[in-house]
């Protein structure tokens, strides 16, 4: 053992972004465990985590990219992986333009540095509005409701955890998933702290979760209802006197609007649809302006679901009616350190959507995207505009958007296909070139994207724990040759100059900002002084330097840079959540906006819905595991078996009434498919309401996923044809739609 060390890591395998001390021997990693020093987590890990080296050392990660030659994917160089992602780019570009290649990015992306600071370029590169992700099966609900409520669909507040008095969480399983839109390693313990302090947790949830065991209350909706439910509330409050903005007032205009809106929906209307008793929701609302301070705080059951705007907008909107937006203990808005240093308040260019369409069912573009639920249609629809030719980065669509086996079909029918991804498995069994990327431990960490979302402010960097293996290049190499390449700057391009580029764009931008602190500057000279190895790294140091916190270029000495991160191995705390209005706002009037048009249009759907015939059927709901990651970690054996099943859970009085038996299997049929799984009877999930997991169905041949493939399950998703959608967000309902149940 005297070759063993040790590094340290922010693991990437979930939002909680803990910090890791890795054992490495050689060039293996080959333990893990909580860095208790770091600033962030504390030692907090989970059995993801403690599977670090697992998920790093799979051997059935790809190490050299695949080429498609004759029809077979094979081992090609990287020299020769490049050539053919030119030669296909040319094909399309000349035949198509190259507009009509599609991107589509996965979850991922949020992970990794690469992930946040190339697509926008490989995307440029193309110049293609056809850009699918992972958001509209999950939370781009939440960012279109704060887009129009803020301005900002980044502007996302969070539950200030550690101070709340009164957390309500909507459709979230925080022990579970670790926390999603709430950056805050150890959820679980932060909950458990809030029951201590003398704090209340309310969970809204059709099922009794590990989250919601841990509550002072549990309320079980139909799965769906929630938008009633909190417009219910909402009423409660201005019914009996119970709203005040406090620090507020001032900030926000359409109050008078939402009083309007919510008169229609009393508690007793609303009691049947959702089958929660009336009582239950005045209280719900009384509690809540009662509280000293409160969050409400909404999750994936309360965005992937039919009115997942309204309901992600209505959380807001209560947080806001009782005064806890924007205060310490309720939901505020973090200020990461790669963030652009704040500029004086005042109104800004608002948040549209629309501004195009898809082709073939004109769904509105929405923060640039498309949903993924229409890939496949505008993939395999003929037409002007079709798309010919697909890129992936870390995504695996035919798994976790709706109708795969359509999807499957589309992508086999491409003129061409790239995927950037460690896997050969169901959406890159199709593509001409895949280039993986090195694992993990290879590559450097900072969690751009969470900083968005931190409970707590702070900044953290891992250089790479292993050095890479000669001739690999690094996941932002990759993506940096693949702008180029789409691009068509040809294989010979240095990728340096995607970073050159990006870091002179921005401090010309910077240095012509009468408000940032390099305003005047010289761009050249500013470009010089940047610290780092690497292009990354060097870009990393100029969004620090510009940052919040940054040392403004010389500015102010004592800032953060990349140095002084790199200094500070186990992070940086920044402090606690402080407030930002109304320096956040970017809407046109300079204030939030309330009621916004696009979103008090849609009331009415959701009234008819309220008012119209009670669905009586079975809906399903989706479920996570501790050991699981979407599609992706079914191939790691620590983290297979046990529990971590894909079994149909199903309430003992449908089971009953269905004939269905523990352990044996169902048929399930939905609007896009039939699939089997086996039953798993329990009173955890309502009635009238059945839980399968998704990210499973690893039966398909070409894949190699040996573990996963021992165990497929069923893929959930192939229940669903793509034509579900919230329509404010162009968001799959993945949560809350018609199934039938029969023995198999
Ligand atoms: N029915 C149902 N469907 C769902 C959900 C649900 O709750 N119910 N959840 C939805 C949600 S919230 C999400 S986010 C989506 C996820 O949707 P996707 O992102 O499309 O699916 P993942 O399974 O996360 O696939 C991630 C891919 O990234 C690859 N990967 C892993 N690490 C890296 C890396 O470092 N670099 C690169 N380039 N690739 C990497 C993996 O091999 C895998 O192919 O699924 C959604 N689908
Ligand atoms: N272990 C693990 N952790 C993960 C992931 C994983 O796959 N496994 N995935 C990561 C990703 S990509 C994400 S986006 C997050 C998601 O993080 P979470 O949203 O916290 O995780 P889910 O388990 O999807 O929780 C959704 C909850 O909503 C409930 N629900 C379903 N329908 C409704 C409804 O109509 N109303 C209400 N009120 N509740 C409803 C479900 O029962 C479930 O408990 O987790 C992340 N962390
Ligand atoms: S909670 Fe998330 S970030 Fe923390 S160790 Fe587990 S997977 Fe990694
Ligand atoms: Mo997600």
């Amino acid at each position: 053992m005297a070759s063993s060390r040790t590094a340290l890591r922010i693991c990437p395998l979930c939002e909680a972004t803990c910090g890791l001390t890795l054992t490495i021997d050689a060039d293996r990693v080959t333990g893990a465990r909580g860095d208790r020093d770091d600033v962030f987590s504390a030692g907090f890990i989970c059995p993801k985590g403690a599977a670090f080296g697992q998920v790093d050392g799979d051997p059935d990660r790809l190490t050299r990219p695949l080429v498609r030659r004759d029809g077979v994917l094979a081992e090609a160089t990287w020299a020769e992986a490049y050539a053919a992602v030119a030669e296909g780019a040319a094909r399309v570009r000349a035949t198509h333009g190259a507009a009509a290649t599609g991107v589509y990015l996965g979850n991922p992306n949020v992970h990794t540095i690469a992930g946040g600071l190339y697509p926008p370029m490989v995307i440029r590169a193309l110049g293609t509005r056809a850009l699918f992700s992972a958001s509209t099966l999950d939370q781009m609900p939440k960012q279109a409701a704060c887009g129009h409520l803020y301005g900002d669909a980044l502007a996302v507040p969070v539950p200030d955890l550690d101070r709340t008095d009164h957390l309500v969480v909507i459709g979230g399983n925080p022990l579970v998933s670790n926390g999603s839109l709430a950056t805050a390693a150890d959820f679980p313990g932060k909950l458990k702290a809030l029951r201590r302090r003398g704090g209340r947790l309310t969970v809204i949830d059709p099922k009794r979760t590990r989250t919601a065991e841990l509550a002072d209350l549990h309320i079980a909706p139909r799965p769906g209802t929630d938008a009633a439910l909190l417009f219910a509330v909402v009423h409660v409050l201005f019914d009996e006197g119970l709203t005040g903005l406090g620090h507020l007032e001032g900030h926000v205009t359409g109050v008078d609007e939402v009083r309007a809106l919510a008169r229609d929906f009393t508690p007793e209307a609303v009691a049947p649809y959702c089958d929660v008793p009336a009582e239950r929701i005045r209280t719900l609302a009384r509690d809540l302006a009662a509280a000293p301070s409160a969050a409400v705080y909404g999750r994936l059951g309360s965005t992937a679901v039919r009115f997942g705007t309204l309901a992600s907008w209505l959380i807001d909107v209560l947080n806001i009616l009782t005064g806890n937006l924007d205060r310490p203990g309720g939901a505020m808005f973090p200020l990461p350190a790669t963030a652009r240093a704040p500029r004086p308040a005042g109104p800004g260019r608002g948040f549209t959507t629309g501004r195009w369409h898809s082709r073939v069912s004109g769904h509105p573009e929405v923060a640039s995207e498309l949903p993924a639920a229409a890939l496949a249609e505008e993939i395999d629809t003929p037409g002007e505009g079709r798309i010919r030719a697909l890129v992936t980065i870390a995504g695996n669509p035919v798994l976790s958007a709706p109708d795969g086996a359509r999807l499957d079909r589309a992508l086999a029918g491409l003129d061409f296909m790239v995927s950037v991804d460690p896997y050969l498995n169901e959406t890159t069994r199709h593509a001409d070139v895949v280039l993986p990327p090195p694992p993990p431990s290879r590559g450097a960490h900072y969690d751009f994207a969470f900083g968005n979302f931190s409970v707590r402010n702070n900044a953290r960097y891992s250089p790479p724990a292993i050095p890479l293996e000669d001739g690999r290049p690094g996941e932002p190499e990759i993506l940096a040759r693949l702008a180029l390449l789409l691009g068509g700057f040809g294989p010979d391009a240095d990728p340096a100059l995607v970073d050159e580029q990006a870091v002179a764009h921005r401090l010309a931008k910077e240095t012509a900002d009468p408000h940032s602190a390099v305003h005047g500057r010289d761009p050249a000279e500013l470009a010089a002084a940047l610290t780092g190895e690497t292009g990354y790294e060097r870009r990393l140091d100029m969004m620090l330097r510009l940052g919040p916190y940054g040392d403004g270029f010389g500015a102010d000495p004592g800032g953060l840079t990349l140095r002084r991160l790199l200094d500070h191995p186990h992070g940086i705390d920044l402090g606690p959540l402080r407030p930002r209005v109304p320096e956040v706002l970017r809407t046109a009037s300079g204030t939030i906006e309330l009621a916004p048009a696009p979103l008090t249009a849609d009331v009415p759907r959701l009234l008819a819905a309220v008012t119209g015939p009670s669905g009586e059927g079975l809906v399903l709901i989706g479920r996570r595991h501790l050991r699981s990651n979407n599609s992706w970690m079914h191939n790691v054996p620590a983290l297979t078996g046990g529990t971590n099943r894909c079994t149909l859970q199903v309430h003992p009085e449908d089971a009953t009434r269905l004939g269905l038996v523990d352990a044996a299997p169902a048929r399930i049929k939905g609007d896009g498919g039939e699939i089997e799984a086996p039953v798993e009877v329990t009173e955890a999930v309502r009635p009238g309401v059945v839980s399968l997991p998704h990210g499973w169905g690893h039966d398909r041949a070409g894949t190699r996923l040996t573990v996963a493939a021992r165990e497929p399950g069923a893929n959930l998703n192939q229940l669903l044809d793509g034509t579900l959608l919230d329509p404010l967000s162009g968001t799959a309902v993945l949560n809350g739609f018609p199934v039938q149940v029969t023995p198999a």
